[in-house]
């Protein structure tokens, strides 16, 4: 019995993988419990989320009496935009530079290295679009900061900043890879994420119930799939490019990398391209009925949302009145009908009908 998961509700179960709290936990899963698919194939689906939602309770309920309530993620940042990325990098590399040259953020940028302390958030832009960028402390000799370790799970995508300039190019690179290796994240360059499945001990049933499925025997769980981008700075210092040949050559790796100069600005614009692509979202557009097709105001959604998905960003009772949509964009004539279940692209303008 297929129980057919929406992207959004994928979405959401990244999340619940990701959560490194009893709250995030009961936020993701009451998400995951909204959008499953209500039907007889995901009954004992539904079970098992409003199980995990309780244990999570519990789980807060205990915390709270230990007093462990306050504890809190030191370089833990609330997710804006259309996807967080965190910076990882070696002192000194220039992840504040990139943060401050392409945000608002008010980051610390010195000479010297470990100036910045804490995770400083700024809003980037691709195009109309906007992305978290998450400036934080950096890793020295792979020893990271507290806190590191979950901002990195939490994040939608890493970036992993190198320094052109620097003797310890190499280094910097595989400490960085390494440091996520070692705590159970395997750095991917893909948009879409697949999780490796356990070994079949679980009955054909276990499969669809996905992360919730296999959950108990983590003693032995599948590393976390991170996707990343490699980034290597200041690439317009003296003999840079040639060091970043030697270094797409000696790094020995898939991971997709690009060179940049936060002095210069160059190779920023492709960075921001490159995040996007990676989050594997799209943006489209409402119209509102007579009005002109403007291209304003983004809606964010996965790749694969639907018709019936937008609807749902806007009000839970536009998606179970809907009737039909019209769109304009994309592979559809302009203006052409579709129902809820039709699958947007990116740049859609979207006119709903109730
Ligand atoms: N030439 C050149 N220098 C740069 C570039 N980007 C940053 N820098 C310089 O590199 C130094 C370190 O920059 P930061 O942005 O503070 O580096 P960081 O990685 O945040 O450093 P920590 O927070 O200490 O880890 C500063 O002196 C920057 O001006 C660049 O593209 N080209
Ligand atoms: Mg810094």
């Amino acid at each position: 019995m297929a129980i057919n998961a929406s992207p959004m509700y994928q979405k959401a179960e990244e999340r619940y993988r990701c959560a490194s709290s009893p709250a995030e936990k009961i936020d993701a899963l009451n998400e995951m419990l909204r959008l499953v698919p209500k039907h007889k194939a995901s009954e004992k689906l539904q079970q098992l989320i409003k199980e995990r939602i309780k244990k999570a309770r519990d789980e807060m309920g205990k915390a709270a009496k230990a007093g462990a309530a306050q504890q809190h993620d030191p370089l833990s940042v609330p997710r804006q935009g259309a996807g967080q990325v965190l910076l990882l990098g070696a002192p000194n590399v220039g992840k504040s530079s990139i943060v401050g040259a392409l945000s608002k953020a008010k980051v610390e940028i010195a000479e010297f290295p470990f100036s910045t302390h804490a995770a400083v958030p700024g809003m980037a832009l691709h195009e109309d679009v906007p992305i978290q960028l998450v400036d934080a402390p950096p890793v020295m000799d792979g020893h990271p900061q507290p806190g590191m370790i979950n901002a990195l799970r939490k994040a939608d995508a890493i970036l992993l900043v190198v320094d052109l300039a620097a003797i310890e190019l190499i280094d910097q690179f595989q400490q960085c890879v390494q440091l996520l290796v070692d705590h159970k994240m395997s750095p991917v360059s893909t948009a879409e994420l697949s999780y490796e499945e356990d070994d079949d001990d679980g009955g054909a049933d276990d499969d669809e119930l996905g992360v919730l499925g296999r959950e108990e025997d983590d003693g032995a769980a599948a590393a976390l799939p991170k996707r990343v981008l490699v980034v290597a700075n200041k690439a317009d210092t003296p003999d840079a490019m040639e060091n970043y040949e030697t270094f797409k050559e000696l790094a020995e790796t898939d991971l997709k990398m690009l060179p940049i100069s936060t002095t210069t600005g160059n190779g920023l614009p492709e960075m921001m391209h490159e995040l996007f692509n990676l989050l594997n979202v799209i943006r489209v557009y409402a119209k509102k009925p007579g009005k002109p097709v403007e291209k304003k105001d983004p809606i964010i959604l996965p790749v694969g949302g639907t018709v019936e998905d937008m609807a749902r960003t806007i009000h839970n009772e536009m998606a179970d009145n809907l009737k039909h949509a019209r769109i304009w964009g994309g592979t559809v004539h302009d203006g052409q009908q579709v129902t809820g279940g039709h699958v947007l692209t990116d740049g859609n303008v979207v006119e709903l009908h109730v």
